[in-house]
């Protein structure tokens, strides 16, 4: 007789290096007797703990996918760019602080994986199966149409929009939105993460889970990293962010974008080669007009 089988998979995305975060999660899956992690990229930058990070996700699982964030980096790794606008010290020094295994490792990720757990076939990516760049949100049809009308998988999985997490069957096929584990701006120093439960070649289970992280302790090693005296500006909305003023980050990016269409007629700088075509850079003097404009909400 073959008995039922049942597996458990935790979906991980966008750990942002929130090396504090993931391993709270770790415990919360372990906990719920997970049999298997899936990482959806955008495993380090935003948060200047890499190295930690990537260690702990080498020892978890080799289901690991890069994105958009690890695209800098193996860009940057091509280049060494000498370039001097204040925004991009942040990814230079994310860059420098990795190992040069890691930086190694990371250019080895695939940007899609098409897995199969007894018989359901899931389809993995970090933005979209077309870029580690494109944004599906639940309200975009037409793209959530066009990518399950023709799917070959059962599931669909991604995260990268930082939207908060959500599933959703269309077409047939179910398709989730992992949401962000390391910088999710919608609660104050939570982590959000999917397990899936897979029971007799059916998925019937969506589980999707809310981890409290100590934020206190991010703040010590944020100031012991040494990134403040590079740019401390990324860093504060970053930090805000995940510290219950998520809305002051966003306010900011839409000031910039505002200001730089008004100046170029274009929001961003217009340098469309290398990493430049996905780092997308503001004008200094926008940049350090905002940072004085919003200081009162830095904590740094
Ligand atoms: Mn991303």
């Amino acid at each position: 007789m073959i008995g039922v089988i049942k597996i458990k998979i935790a979906i991980l995305t966008d750990i942002h290096g929130n090396s504090v975060a993931l391993k709270e999660v770790i415990k919360d899956a372990e906990k719920n007797n997970v049999d298997e992690f899936l990482i959806l990229g955008d495993l380090v930058a935003d948060l200047p703990f890499g190295n930690e990070t990537l260690a702990i996700i080498k020892g978890l699982t080799n289901k690991v996918l890069k994105g958009n964030k690890e695209q800098y980096l193996i860009e940057y790794d091509k280049e060494k760019y000498d370039w001097k606008n204040i925004q991009f010290r942040t990814i230079k020094f994310m860059y420098n602080e990795l190992s040069k295994e890691n930086i190694e490792y990371i250019k080895k990720l695939p940007h899609c994986m098409k897995l199969e757990y007894e018989g359901v076939k899931l389809l993995i990516t970090h933005g979209s199966p077309k870029s580690v760049e494109e944004q599906i949100h639940q309200e975009d049809r037409q793209l959530l149409n066009y990518y399950t009308e023709n799917l070959e998988e059962d599931v669909l999985i991604f995260g990268h929009t930082h939207d908060k997490m959500w599933y959703e069957t269309i077409n047939n096929k179910l398709v989730i939105n992992a949401g962000c584990l390391g910088v999710c701006p919608y609660y104050v120093s939570q982590a959000e993460y999917v397990i899936l439960d897979i029971n007799n070649g059916k998925v019937d289970n969506i589980d999707l889970r809310l981890v409290k992280y100590d934020i206190e302790i991010i703040k010590k090693k944020i100031i012991e990293s040494g990134i403040l005296e590079e740019d401390n500006v990324l860093m504060n909305l970053t930090y805000n962010g995940i510290n219950g003023n998520g809305l002051k980050r966003y306010e900011f990016f839409q000031d910039a974008k505002k200001l730089m269409l008004e100046r170029n007629g274009k929001w961003y700088k217009d340098d469309a080669k290398g990493i430049f075509k996905y780092f997308k850079l503001f004008d200094d003097d926008i940049w350090i007009s905002l940072a004085e404009k919003y200081k009162n909400y830095f904590v740094f």
